[in-house]
């Protein structure tokens, strides 16, 4: 079982951490911290499905057309790309992490320590022979999922070769995730403008995105370069803003597939797009590259805000700079 404080239990019946499963049978660990809020990781895929507030309201889109069977990976929360981003590469897409099942990691190498910290997992996957043969690396990708007091989600990926053939090895990554909103055409994001992007729509072609902050009207799939490592999604209607911060991952994408795309998917509602962004700390353009022994670390951590949104601005106290 993973492992979480639980001497000052979050309420009198709840602990910090437990051990459950989803309606379809498949595994998942569910962690509250004291002033209410939770999250959920499903132990398919090593992916978050759930992060709500202290009223309960879920921050992160599922889609209703979700499906929780392998070897389909679930449609929203947080999938794990690795050991390629999308198409960025010759194997399935976004790779094979988000449908393997993960293990509970009993016994982590020493984390930073954060003691206020009390409701977290540790999740680990290995390559299976099968994946050896579709990418012929060893290796040791662990996952923190963290629920700080306060409510933040913190992911903390750690990805270690461990060839013992000496051959190093490249990746991309991504955090693929859905935030939910109330409507896509009243959000905003704002610190992506002026940088550099590779289109996802334009035959990955390299642009400059223009000074105003990013609105939505169209179908988006993009891939922003360097990007500073904290992004504000600014929700208008529900009067909310996420905050991303980043670490280890240069590059963040964008996606919502509009209405026509959505329509070929089959776990995706035709209207569902209006409700959900994607913003995904990623390292795509600059494959990581580990040589034995090495280990990569890529930390992305969600903070959920009441707006301070006041005539169109941000303030800028509470959000970027904060
Ligand atoms: O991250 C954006 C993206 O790569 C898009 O191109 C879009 O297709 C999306 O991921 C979902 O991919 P999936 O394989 O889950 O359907």
């Amino acid at each position: 079982m993973a492992t979480a404080s639980s001497s000052t239990p979050p309420t009198p019946h709840l602990p910090s951490l437990e051990r459950t499963k989803g309606p379809t049978g498949l595994e998942k660990l569910v962690l509250r911290e004291s002033r209410g809020w939770s999250a959920e990781v499903h132990l398919y895929g090593g992916q978050v499905t759930s992060w709500k507030n202290d009223h309960g309201e879920e921050l992160l889109f599922v889609s209703s057309k979700a499906i929780f069977k392998p070897p389909k990976a679930i449609r929203g929360g947080i999938p794990i790309c690795f050991p390629q981003y999308g198409t960025h590469g010759n194997l399935e897409k976004h790779g094979f992490a988000r449908n393997r099942f993960w293990a509970i990691d009993d016994n982590p190498p020493p984390f930073p320590v954060n003691t206020a910290i009390k409701a977290f997992a540790d999740l680990i996957l290995k390559p299976s022979e099968e994946d050896t043969k579709i990418w012929p690396h060893s290796f040791e990708f662990r996952l923190r999922v963290a629920l700080a007091p306060g409510g933040d989600l913190i992911l903390t990926s750690r990805i270690r070769n461990t060839n013992i053939d000496g051959r190093p090895f490249s990746f991309t990554f991504a955090y693929h995730t859905c935030f939910s909103v109330s409507d896509i055409s009243e959000v905003r994001v704002e610190g992506l403008e002026t940088l550099d992007y590779l289109d996802n729509l334009n035959a990955k072609g390299r642009f400059t995105e223009q000074g105003d902050a990013i609105v939505f009207e169209a179908e988006i799939d993009k891939i922003y370069l360097d990007v500073p490592s904290k992004v504000a999604i600014i929700d208008h209607e529900k009067k909310r803003t996420y905050v991303l911060r980043k670490d280890g991952l240069p590059d963040t994408v964008l996606w919502n597939p509009w209405d026509k795309r959505s329509k070929i998917m089959q776990d995706l509602g035709d209207e569902e797009y209006k409700h959900m962004l994607c913003v995904e700390p990623a390292t795509v353009e600059k494959p990581i590259t580990l040589k034995p022994g090495e280990e990569w670390k890529g930390k992305m951590e969600l903070t959920a805000v009441p707006s301070s949104y006041c005539s169109g601005q941000l303030d800028p106290e509470k959000v970027l700079q904060g």
